[in-house]
């Protein structure tokens, strides 16, 4: 196979309400959208680079740059096996793994449309549908999130995650855990806390959540070692695993039993499936994250979410929780028991609408 053009798009997309994180909040999206030509075969990719450099250090200003400057003079024309090798063939130039994953992730697209699979099945995906969380940003009142978190499990979402940061998080999981003793709750801090937070955390102990999520700094693995000894509730690390190196290290060292992936911060679907991989050798359930994408992004979570080690429902939600209308047809929709259905037709298996996607175009560059 060989790559013959890349289409780059910035889009602007509203979110139907702000979502709030302990670093940021966020309402109109700048979205990095990737289309490759691959031997005449249309694919897309979603590039999860966001507009301030908060969550990782990318942005959509890097993350351009970085594709029409490096990585698009290193697979201009190139001859490839298979979608599997372009991975390596980027690894010097270092970290900027939102813009690999959104060319990489185009490519496998493309690759299963020209073979007429499921990109799901060329990944190796067992399941044909997968399960479902949702994740709710910080509310203005605990009466707001009450409701909200209710009107979630009405929708037969299975598991809930909260976002919290210092001062707003044990009476919103207190509140919660009255009210919905049973549900699967977990929180997820975005690295707001620091070691000496430890006893407040502690607190968190008895409500018995799945998980805390990154509660300390994004590059600290062994702040996250000596915090997970003093918790009995099992920590997840996000931003701190950005490959099989840095999830080595965690998984050896103790700083965490879950390891949430997202295809953006891992660098795209071969690297995601090294970390499956590495987790599943080691016992580590692993759940696909989510950086609030359009559909194109949201049909390649649901494709990776197929390997058989996503044993846990991710942040993987209906289209309508997002955006009024959607980028993708059908849109993503979410069954009565919390699970979406992986689509059977070829590549990412939803049909992108390109006058839509025209309409909502601010910035264009064709490299080829
Ligand atoms: O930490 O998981 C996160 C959104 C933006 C940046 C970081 C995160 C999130 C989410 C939203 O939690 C997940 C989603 O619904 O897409
Ligand atoms: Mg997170």
């Amino acid at each position: 196979m060989r790559l013959n053009k890349l289409t780059l798009r910035e889009i602007h997309l509203e979110l139907i309400e702000p979502f709030q994180t302990s670093f940021d909040t966020s309402k109109h999206r700048r979205i990095l959208l990737v289309e490759a030509d691959v031997d005449g075969v249309t694919g897309w990719g979603e590039s999860t680079a966001g507009e301030d450099p908060f969550y990782s250090y990318e942005t959509v200003e890097t993350a351009w740059h970085i594709i029409r400057d490096f990585i698009w003079p290193v697979l201009r024309g190139r001859e490839f096996a298979s979608s599997s090798e372009v991975w390596d063939r980027l690894a010097h130039i270092r970290g900027h793994h939102m813009a690999k994953g959104g060319v990489e992730t185009a490519i496998w697209d493309a690759q299963a449309k020209g073979k007429n699979v499921p990109l799901a099945k060329l990944l190796g995906g067992v399941r044909g549908e997968i399960p479902c969380g949702v994740s709710i940003g910080i509310q203005p009142s605990v009466e707001k999130l009450l409701g909200k978190v209710e009107r979630e499990l009405a929708a037969g979402y299975q598991r809930i995650k909260i976002k919290i940061k210092p001062g707003l998080e044990l009476e919103p999981v207190r509140a919660l855990r009255a009210r919905f003793p049973r549900i699967r709750l977990m929180v997820d801090a975005n690295s707001a806390y620091t070691l000496a937070d430890a006893p407040l955390l502690k607190q968190l102990d008895p409500y018995y959540l799945v998980m805390i999520e990154q509660p300390l700094g994004w590059d600290d693995v062994y702040g996250h070692v000596a915090l997970q000894r003093q918790l009995e509730t099992p920590i997840c690390l996000d931003e701190s695993i950005r490959g099989t190196e840095q999830a080595r290290a965690a998984i050896e060292l103790g700083a965490c039993r879950i390891i949430n992936i997202k295809l953006g911060r891992v660098g795209g679907h071969m690297a995601a499936r090294r970390l499956h991989d590495l987790c599943q050798q080691n016992s580590v359930p692993v759940w696909c994250g989510g950086m609030l994408e359009s559909g194109i992004g949201r049909a390649h979570n649901i494709a990776m979410s197929t390997l058989p080690n996503f044993s846990l429902p991710g942040d993987v939600s209906a289209s309508r929780r997002y955006w009024d209308e959607d980028i993708i047809e059908p849109e993503v929709e979410v069954s009565p028991r919390g699970t979406i259905e992986v689509p059977t037709a070829p590549g990412i298996g939803y049909t992108p609408r390109i006058e839509r996607i025209e309409s909502l175009t601010r910035r264009r560059e064709v490299l080829g």
